[in-house]
This record gives C-alpha cells, sequence and structure tokens, in this order.
C-alpha cells in the first residue's frame, strides 16, 4: 500500500493552520526524515452528483424535532474525496508560507524597492522550478487549457493546483508568461501592454469557451508580493472568494493596464503597499531599516 501512498509514512509535528470555515487543514511533518508540508481540504459539492450522493448513500439520523432533523450520511467513497496537497521536501519558507500568522501592511516606496525588496527577494525566492516546468510542458502538459507560444507576448494558462476542477463554482486558473525576466508587478512597462492585454483578453476567451464563464464573471488579478516571482496571472471565478483576492494584495490586470497607459513608468514610481507575514524574512529586513 504504501508504494501508492507517499503520506503512508507521513509523521505529524505541528498544525500550520485549520479552518472550520473553509474546511481544511495545514500540517507540518516528515515522510523518510524530511520536511513535508500536507494540506487537505473538503471541496464543494458538485451539483452533477447530487442525485448519486442522495440515493447512494446511508442515512444515520441524529436528532428530530418537530419539521426539523439532522443525519449523519455516509457518501459512497468516490464521492467522498479529499482533496490533497503535497509538497516535498518542503522548505522552510514553505512552512512559514502555510502556517498561520498575524500580517503587517508594508509601505514599499520606489526606493525601498531598490533598495531592501529587490536584493532580499534575488537571494531569497521560491524556486521557479515548476513554472519552467510548465513552460518546457515537463510537467502538467495534458491540465493546459490554452497556451499562445508566442516568446514576446505569449503565455500558458492551466487550473491553479488550488482547483480540483470538478465544478466552475471555485474556478481557479493562472497564465504564465513565456517571459522569463518579468519579475513581478514592479517590472511592468509599457513595453509589456502587448503582453498583459494579451493575457487578459485570450485568458477571458478561452475560459469562456472551455467553462462557459463570461468576462463579467472573472476577477483577473496579479499578486503584490507575490511568492513566485515570475510573472502570472490570477483568473477565479467573481463570486469565489479566492484566498489572496482581497484589496491588500490583489491588483486587477484591467487597471493595471490602465495605469500603465497613463504613466509607462507608473509601477517603477509609485509605493506599493503589501501584506507582510510576521515570519516573512522580508518584514525582518524593513524592521531592521527602521520602516515598521
Ligand atoms: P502567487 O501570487 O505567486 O503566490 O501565485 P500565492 O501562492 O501566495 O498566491 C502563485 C499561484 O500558483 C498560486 O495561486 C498557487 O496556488 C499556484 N501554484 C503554485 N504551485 C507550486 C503550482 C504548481 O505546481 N502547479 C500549478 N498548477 N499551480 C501552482
Amino acid at each position: 500500500v504504501c508504494e501508492e501512498n507517499v503520506l503512508c509514512t507521513f509523521e505529524t509535528s505541528a498544525v500550520l493552520s485549520e479552518s472550520a470555515r473553509d474546511k481544511n487543514i495545514f500540517v507540518h511533518g516528515k515522510i523518510s526524515g524530511q520536511d513535508a508540508v500536507v494540506i487537505l481540504e473538503k471541496t464543494p459539492i458538485q451539483k452533477e452528483v447530487l442525485g448519486q450522493i442522495l440515493s447512494e448513500s446511508s442515512l444515520k439520523l441524529q436528532m428530530r424535532n418537530d419539521i426539523y432533523s439532522t443525519y449523519q450520511l455516509q457518501a459512497p467513497a468516490h464521492l467522498n474525496e479529499i482533496k490533497t496537497t503535497v509538497v516535498f521536501p518542503a522548505t522552510q519558507k514553505h512552512i512559514q508560507k502555510y502556517r498561520r500568522q498575524e500580517s503587517f501592511l508594508l509601505e514599499e516606496t520606489a526606493e525601498d524597492y531598490l533598495s531592501i525588496t529587490l536584493p532580499f527577494i534575488q537571494e531569497q525566492r521560491f524556486s521557479l522550478q515548476w513554472v519552467y516546468n510548465i513552460l518546457e510542458k515537463k510537467a502538467e502538459a495534458e491540465r493546459i487549457v490554452f497556451e499562445d507560444p508566442d516568446p514576446k507576448t505569449g503565455f500558458v494558462l492551466l487550473p491553479d493546483f488550488k482547483w480540483n476542477q470538478k465544478q466552475v463554482d471555485d474556478l481557479y486558473l493562472i497564465a504564465i508568461s513565456h517571459v522569463r525576466d518579468v519579475k513581478s508587478l514592479r517590472d511592468l512597462t509599457s513595453e509589456h501592454l502587448p503582453l498583459l492585454r494579451n493575457i487578459l483578453h485570450k485568458g477571458q476567451e478561452s475560459i469562456f469557451g472551455t467553462f462557459g464563464l463570461p468576462r463579467s464573471q472573472l476577477r483577473v488579478y496579479l499578486h503584490y508580493q507575490p511568492s513566485y516571482y515570475h510573472l502570472h496571472v490570477h483568473f477565479t471565478r467573481l463570486g469565489f472568494d479566492s484566498p489572496g483576492c482581497g484589496v491588500e494584495r490583489a491588483h486587477l490586470l484591467q487597471d493595471v493596464i490602465q495605469n500603465i497607459q497613463s504613466d509607462a513608468g507608473f509601477y517603477q514610481s509609485r509605493t506599493l503597499y503589501c501584506p507582510l507575514r510576521a515570519d516573512d524574512g522580508l518584514l525582518k529586513k524593513y524592521k531592521e531599516k527602521g520602516k515598521i
């Protein structure tokens, strides 16, 4: 059994965070002595299998009172999955990323970016290997929804690994640019307008074609700061409260395009605000400089 189940020998070290509302748990542990992070999450109930869930399950009465009753419903195994994400081997940064902690709002001026943030992210960022694997079709190739192969304005659109693709209610895709030298919002100038417009329009079109969601149902945005410093754009369903879609971190792509249209150097000159988690090394750097 253990051969097919990497989690068979998982030994829990700590629960990093858990949410009764989101019905998920983030756990740090060890697999064969090496660090791992495991995320377990209950997924939305699919309307398509509702009939099956109701007719093929066993039902145990818990209480009845007048017209009210509650039950414990045991669905058949194939309708009762738990979405599981494994990061293995995990670095200390991964463990830190998933640990629940307080956030602090950073006020990053243009000079701060150059003198504090940039040197920090150049040595401290997460590996981009998974991004290159996608661009080079070494991983997730069969999951690609759309690709524009143009080296300057092209991108790959595929499901974010937070989405299990079973229902569009929590639709979540990412577009990853073929261009490799754009780290984040801070690097975007008028030179990138064709790329950004292309991602917006072709991304919207192919999501409509594939999943039937019109652009009026999509929230298309970039994170600042991102976790991964290679240009990528998030496409999520408007009605879905996706993690990280709050105003302190998400920048609507349509706004980004307009800002650059009115000022080519907008993102090089503005003060940008973003949340940093308590044990983020970048926060420490800003504290050392007396900026927070
Ligand atoms: P981000 O804004 O850099 O960071 O977005 P965040 O994770 O803090 O939001 C990166 C996005 O890529 C996130 O939405 C991740 O869920 C997603 N993602 C990360 N990894 C390692 C993978 C992966 O291996 N495959 C896919 N498909 N998506 C990933």
